[in-house]
C-alpha cells in the first residue's frame, strides 16, 4: 500500500469535519484560538488509527468520525496545555508559535478547557443515530476514563512529579503508557467499538494500540536527541535540557531503539495472530520505526 496517499487521504477527511465542527460562533476569539491548534498541520495519527479500526471491523468512516474529531481535539487540549509555561514552556508546536505565545495565557488556558468541553459533544451530537446507546455509552465512558485522573492527566501528573528525580522502571512506565498510550488505546477501542467488534477483536485491537502508543513515545524520545526544530516542528533536546525521564535515559539510546522496533513488531503481531487485516496498521507500525532510521 502506498502509506503516504493514505495518511494524506484521511488527514483530508478528518481536517475538513474538524474546520466544519470547529465553525466560529461568538465570542469568536476562542473558536479562533481553539482554531489556530487543532487546525495546524498535525499528523492526526490518533484518528486515524480510529478510523482504521471501525473500518477493518466493516463501519463506515461516517460512523467514526466525529469520535475520531473529539479525539484529535482533546489531544490538542493536552499539547496547548503542555506548552503552557506553568507546564513545558514550549515556544513551537506543528511548526508554529505556541497557543500561547498567540492569544496569551489566558485564552490558551481556555482554548484547551473549550477543546476539552466541546469534544464530548461532538461524539453525542454527531455521531449517527444508526450506532446503539448502549455502544455511544461505552465509547463516551472509554474516552472520559482515557483523557482523565487514570488515564492521560495521570500520566501527566506522574510526570510532572518525577522532574529531577530518578524513577523506578514501573513508574516510567507508568507515565509512558498512560500520558501518551491512552489515546493510542482509546483510538483502537473507539474504532473497535463503532465497528461492531467482538470482545476478542476488540481485545487485540487494544493490545496493537498499547503497543503503538509505547514505540511512538519512545521514537518521540529518541527524536527529542536526533531530531531538529524543521522535522519535528518543536524545539528539540527539550526532555534533554530538561533531563527529562525519557526511555534512552533510562535504558540507554540503542536499547531504546531495539526496544521501539520489538514493540512495533509485537504490534503487527498481534493483528496478524487475531486475523486482523489492515495493510494500514501494519504500514503504520513500520512507519514508526522509519521515522526515526532517517535520523541515524
Ligand atoms: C496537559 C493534561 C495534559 C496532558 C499533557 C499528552 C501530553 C500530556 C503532553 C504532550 C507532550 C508530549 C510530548 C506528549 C507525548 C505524546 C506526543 C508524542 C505528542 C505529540 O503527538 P504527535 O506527534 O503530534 O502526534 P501532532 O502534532 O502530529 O499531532
Amino acid at each position: 500500500m502506498n502509506l503516504r496517499e493514505y495518511l494524506a487521504e484521511n488527514k483530508k477527511i478528518i481536517n475538513a469535519k474538524l474546520g466544519e465542527y470547529l465553525e466560529i460562533r461568538f465570542p469568536e476569539i476562542i473558536w479562533e484560538a481553539m482554531r489556530y491548534s487543532v487546525l495546524a498541520d498535525g499528523k492526526r495519527i490518533r484518528p486515524i488509527l480510529l478510523l482504521e479500526a471501525a473500518r477493518v471491523c466493516g463501519a463506515d468512516a461516517e460512523v467514526a468520525l466525529p469520535t475520531a474529531c473529539a479525539l484529535e481535539m482533546v489531544h490538542c487540549y493536552s499539547l496547548i496545555h503542555d506548552d503552557l509555561p506553568c507546564m513545558d514552556n514550549d515556544d513551537f508546536r506543528r511548526g508554529n508559535p505556541t497557543n500561547h505565545k498567540v492569544f496569551g495565557e489566558g485564552m490558551a488556558v481556555l482554548a484547551g478547557d473549550a477543546l476539552l468541553s466541546f469534544a464530548p459533544q461532538i461524539i453525542i451530537k454527531k455521531t449517527p443515530d444508526c450506532v446503539d446507546k448502549a455502544v455511544l455509552l461505552r465509547v463516551l465512558n472509554e474516552f472520559y476514563t482515557s483523557i482523565g485522573p487514570v488515564g492521560m492527566v495521570g500520566g501527566q501528573v506522574a510526570d510532572i512529579q518525577s522532574e529531577n528525580k530518578e524513577i523506578d522502571i514501573s513508574t516510567f512506565t507508568y507515565i509512558h503508557t498512560h500520558k501518551t498510550g491512552e489515546l493510542f488505546k482509546f483510538a483502537l477501542m473507539a474504532g473497535g467499538l463503532l465497528g461492531g467488534a467482538d470482545e476478542k477483536t476488540l481485545n487485540a485491537l487494544v493490545d496493537y494500540g498499547k503497543f503503538l502508543g509505547y514505540a511512538f513515545q519512545i521514537a518521540d524520545d529518541i527524536l527529542d536527541i536526533e531530531g531538529d526544530l524543521k522535522t519535528l516542528g518543536k524545539t528539540p533536546h527539550k526532555d534533554l535540557d530538561s533531563n527529562k525521564n525519557t526511555h534512552p535515559k533510562l535504558f540507554g539510546l540503542d536499547n531504546s531503539k531495539i526496544e521501539l522496533n520489538a514493540l512495533c513488531e509485537k504490534a503487527k503481531n498481534v493483528l496478524k495472530l487475531n486475523n486482523i487485516l489492515s495493510e494500514a496498521f501494519d504500514a503504520i507500525a513500520d512507519s514508526i520505526v522509519n521515522s526515526i532510521r532517517n535520523k541515524e
